[in-house]
């Protein structure tokens, strides 16, 4: 079913409606009876380009009618959708006049983001990367709206797992309270990431399943709104339900926070979806669509695998095969070293647990989920549980290892301060995607994490160099009396052996990897091979004495040997893959005030800037100043002036 994307003939022969669509309207005109057509364009379209460049495959190509159907009855941009997570919007991307070679280049420089964005179109309404955050925003704006008093109509599109986030729980708590007019679509496939987890994931499956309710709910839905007055009488009929507690007929928990509960509804009928959606559209309470669809749809491989395919990395789509990049690094990812570490520790001492947040292949606790499954927990889509339920172990002697992505760890934020840190907690947290991620884009990039957590008392805060650091890290922050956070980044380590027995490493201290006297470069975790290079290349070029430290601990920094460089070397370079406002290199700014130490510091990282999404690294660190050339370019152009006071170096 893989056609060329830019093909002028669709896999059925007849002249592909695709090209033909350059907004709602063309969807709203097509007859029906061309639907069918439409969707089997979007979904070759979507493998075709996914399979070159990587992206939500299974998500998308499950809502391929429920989005179609959506623009049949909905008018964007006046009425606003609201997409949770946003990572399923590629179809409504290809309706709203972002086809073509825009969407060929998805998730690339200058291509269609892999997410929504009110800066990318009108269509947008709201933009998103995390989960959870739909309902609550929809509402917001279903409130405005009531307030303006204009008309439009706000629908929010979350899937199941969406349900699994506090925040939407709290957003559902609020609808009736807020507005009258609300229409919430769940898009209920049975799969987060992996397979959903959790209570209300088994309450779901039972709705769906549920013949005799669903029958009688049907039954009665239809009877009401036929009838002259039919809304009101329906309206009366819930009330009573829930007055007499169901004791007749079992509201859906839905009902009972005061939404008109409808379904389940075939998410890959298109009839039944448009059918759905005009009585949603014309009803007078907020009303909730339950809608089953199949993750993956149309690709045999993202139906049989629906995790590896729910964020896929290149693949072949008649096999599934995923394709590596040329030349691309064979060594092992971050996450499955540590996922792997964790197993070890965890085999040999029972206290020590792993807790993901709906990730559990991404931050590579399926390793241990395997190995040891007792000692694995997944909560969902829920990181301030994730790190609250830590701190509740770690009361009790157990020792939790709390692996979240940098970005998303930024929800767990309060219980951080609050709960772990506050009570000196040993929870231990590793912090997967930090640094960019740059097909992901601003959303997913981990540049904050060591502004966020460097404030925070009692913490400890690590980067490794290479996989064999990071074991030796994750077991340093497993006898802490406190809270460790390790921070490692996306992509494959550094391919270095990992010894039998982890050591220890003392608290604080750094490495010194190359010696130098003009000038000393201190570099954070990945950017050590970055530091090595541009080292070399200013004593080759330039006849410099450069040297590289391994700064190891972002806090306690080793001040004991910055200050000795400070002492005698005119200049310090800071180099990091994070955010300068806040970073490492604040850290040793700070360290040398403290000490009334007047060094000269060229820091290099990250602007106080979002940085967009780009095809690799490379790129986007050349678009902001950091490429191998700039670096070198900066650094000599610092030697040259160091004498005067150090200045900001973000672009
Ligand atoms: C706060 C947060 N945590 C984790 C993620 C990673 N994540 C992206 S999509 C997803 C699962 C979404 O599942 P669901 O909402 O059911 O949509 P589906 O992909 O099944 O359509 C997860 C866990 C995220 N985006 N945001």
């Amino acid at each position: 079913m893989n056609t060329p994307a830019d093909s002028s003939a669709s896999s059925s022969g007849l002249p592909r409606l695709l090209p033909t669509i350059h907004g709602p309207a063309d969807v709203k005109a097509l007859p029906a009876a061309q639907l069918g057509q439409l969707a089997q364009e979007i979904r070759e379209e979507i493998i075709a380009v996914t399979a070159k460049n990587g992206g939500h495959v299974g998500p998308n190509l499950g809502v391929v009618e429920l989005t179609l159907a959506m623009h049949r009855v909905f008018s964007t941009p006046e009425d606003q959708f609201v997409f949770d997570v946003a990572h399923q919007g590629y179809v409504h991307k290809l309706l709203t006049g972002r086809g073509g070679a825009f969407f060929q280049g998805l998730r690339q420089s200058g291509g269609a983001s892999g997410f929504l964005y009110r800066a990318e179109s009108a269509h947008d309404s709201y933009g998103a990367g995390h989960a959870g955050t739909a309902l609550s925003a929809a509402l917001g704006m279903a409130t405005a709206r009531d307030l303006r008093g204009s008309q439009e109509h706000v629908v929010a599109l979350c899937g199941d797992a969406a349900f699994t986030c506090g925040i939407t729980l709290e957003a559902l708590n609020n609808v009736v309270s807020s507005t009258k007019r609300l229409i919430v679509i769940l898009n209920d496939n049975e799969w987060s990431i992996a397979r959903n987890v959790g209570a209300l994931s088994k309450y779901l499956n039972r709705l769906s399943t549920n013949s005799t309710y669903n029958k009688v709910h049907h039954d009665l839905e239809k009877f009401f709104t036929g009838l002259p007055g039919g809304q009101d009488m329906h309206r009366m009929w819930m009330k009573w339900k829930r007055e007499t507690k169901d004791f007749i007929v079992e509201s859906s928990l839905f009902e009972k926070f005061g939404l008109r509960y409808l379904g389940p509804i075939d998410g890959h009928n298109l009839e039944e979806l448009v059918k759905n959606l005009e009585f949603a559209k014309h009803s007078d309470t907020p009303v909730i669509l339950h809608v089953l669809t199949k993750k993956g749809k149309g690709l045999d491989a993202a139906v049989a695998h629906p995790e590896k395919f729910h964020g896929a990395s290149p693949y072949d789509p008649a096999t599934g095969e995923s394709i590596k990049a040329p030349g691309a690094a064979s060594a092992p990812a971050w996450q499955d070293v540590m996922g792997k570490a964790l197993v070890r520790f965890a085999q040999a001492d029972a206290r020590i647990v792993g807790i993901t947040g709906a990730m559990p292949s991404g931050t590579g606790l399926s390793h241990l989920a395997a190995e040891c499954p007792k000692q694995f927990f997944d909560v969902g889509i829920a990181e301030e549980h994730a790190v609250l339920f830590a701190a509740g172990l770690a009361t009790k002697g157990i020792r939790p290892v709390v692996a979240i992505y940098s970005t998303f760890l930024q929800r767990g934020y309060d219980p951080i301060i609050h709960d772990v840190a506050l009570q000196n907690l040993p929870v231990t947290f590793c912090m997967d995607r930090a640094g960019l991620s740059p097909n992901d884009g601003p959303t997913h990039h981990g540049l904050f994490d060591l502004a966020y957590l460097r404030c925070v008392p009692n913490a400890t805060i690590m980067q490794p160099k290479d996989e064999d650091e990071l074991v030796d890290m994750l077991h340093t922050s497993l006898q802490l009396p406190g809270p460790g956070f390790i921070r490692y980044p996306r992509g494959p380590a550094a391919g270095v052996p990992v010894k039998a027995r982890p050591a220890v490493l003392p608290l604080g201290q750094a490495e010194v990897l190359r010696q130098g006297s003009n000038i000393m470069i201190w570099a954070l975790g990945s950017m050590i091979p970055d530091a090595l290079a541009l080292a070399a290349r200013l004593e080759a070029e330039e006849n410099l004495s450069v040297g590289v430290v391994n700064a190891r601990f972002v806090k306690p920094l080793d001040r004991t040997l910055l200050l000795s460089h400070a002492a005698c070397i005119p200049l310090l370079v800071t180099l990091e893959d994070h955010v300068l406002s806040g970073g490492f290199g604040s850290a040793v700014l700070e360290a040398l005030q403290e000490a009334d130490c007047p060094a000269a510091v060229e820091r290099l990282g990250w602007p106080d800037k979002f940085v967009e999404h780009g095809s690799s690294q490379e790129i986007l660190r050349a678009a902001y100043g950091l490429s191998a050339d700039d670096l070198y370019r900066r650094v000599l152009a610092r030697w040259r002036n160091r004498h005067t006071a150090p200045v900001e170096t973000g672009v």
